[in-house]
């Protein structure tokens, strides 16, 4: 029942791709063995901001509504990549708006919220799901943020016991890597901060490599990247660049180094190099606000934040690489420290205005 079309380029190509969703879909939704969905059957638009594939959050958030529909029957899903330009977005957006079409548009990441609310003004009837952003009072809006002070003060305090450690890439001194796909409020003034915090809460006088691809895509240029912070010292690296993150693992495998995933469980791509994963749990923020949605039980207007106390924000401790590759020392003291949040003994608090 789910088609993916990306849209790029012009609003033409935007109106026809959304013009061949309807044609293809009843067809699909039709050779999907289940009945058609009611023509009052409820209709959802997942718009992605980039490309779903090598990109943890956007892999969840389609999971995540794709799971909601297949728990109420007549439900129908269309996933909408809108690509790389951000530039387009709006208008991508306001196209989907203005079919009329879906009972609800669920999109997600930290610049939505905003694009949303702009188009909301000219279509007040169109209901917003937004992932992973904040934005409290537009009756048109449900949002839902995650700790990402929590997460990624939790990847940074593993950076730094990884860094501090005699693991066989640790090296002198207590240096840690972090690539973003770009630099946005959340990034610079949230997870670059609290990923400082937590490396030199192991050690003070820790340095953090901060670099930036550009981009959420260029694998090569994050291996250059990753190259050069290897160089200089970092031995383990924070990746968190769509894409990109793919590129920071082939630098780690040449030269001898370890990367933390962020947002999904990460260990599978590369066992004894990605040796450390915070997860979000994006999938399940985004089943349940769908249902809420579809049941007519979502408090649109509202916002929420989801944190590590909530079991929304957590770093996959259970994973068999994570077990077996991490001594078990740094292991103890990481629970020690997750423990401490869960209990709320430590407190790091999301703010919501940037
Ligand atoms: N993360 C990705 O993994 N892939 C992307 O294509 C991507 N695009 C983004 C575009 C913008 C404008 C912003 C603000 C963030 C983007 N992110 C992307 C980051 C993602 O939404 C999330 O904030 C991070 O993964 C950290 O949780």
């Amino acid at each position: 029942m789910n088609t993916t079309i990306p849209i790029h380029k012009s609003s033409f190509a935007i109106l026809s791709a959304i013009l061949l969703a309807v044609v293809v879909t009843a067809p699909l939704a039709a050779l999907g063995g289940g009945e058609r969905p009611a023509e009052d059957g409820f209709n959802i638009g997942v718009f992605v901001p980039g490309v779903v594939e090598g990109s943890p959050t956007y892999e969840m958030l389609v999971a995540g509504v794709q799971r909601a529909a297949a728990d109420r029957p007549g439900t129908l899903v269309r996933v909408i990549e809108g690509g790389f330009n951000q530039a387009e977005w709006p208008q991508s957006i306001t196209s989907l708006a203005a079919t009329g079409d879906y009972d609800l548009i669920v999109t997600s990441n930290p610049s939505m919220p905003e694009i949303a609310d702009e188009v909301s003004q000219s279509f007040p009837n169109q209901r917003f799901l937004v992932l992973d952003g904040y934005l409290e009072g537009n009756p048109g809006l449900y949002t839902v943020l995650f700790n990402q002070r929590e997460q990624a003060f939790l990847s940074g305090y593993f950076a730094g016991l990884v860094s501090r450690s005699s693991m066989e890439h640790a090296r002198r001194g207590v240096r840690a890597g972090l690539l973003a796909g770009q630099e946005y409020p959340i990034m610079n003034r949230v997870i670059r901060p609290a990923f400082e915090l937590g490396v030199q809460s192991v050690d003070p006088a820790a340095l953090i490599d901060f670099r930036v691809l550009g981009n959420w895509y260029d694998a090569a240029g994050a291996t250059e990247l990753a190259n050069s912070m290897i160089d200089n010292g970092a031995d383990v690296i924070l990746t968190i660049s769509g894409g990109g993150n793919q590129g920071v693992i082939s630098a780690a495998r040449t030269k001898g180094a370890y990367v933390l995933w962020y947002d999904s469980s990460g260990y599978d791509e590369a066992p004894g190099i990605v040796i450390g994963s915070t997860i979000v749990r994006l999938d399940d923020a985004a089943h349940q606000r769908t249902l809420d949605a579809i049941d007519g039980q979502l408090q649109f207007g509202s916002a929420e934040v989801l944190g590590v106390a909530d079991g929304f924000v957590d770093f996959d401790t259970q994973h068999r690489h994570y077990e077996r590759h991490v001594p078990g020392e740094i292991r103890r003291e990481l629970e020690a420290m997750i423990q401490r949040l869960r209990e709320g003994d430590l407190l790091l608090e999301m703010p919501t205005q940037f």
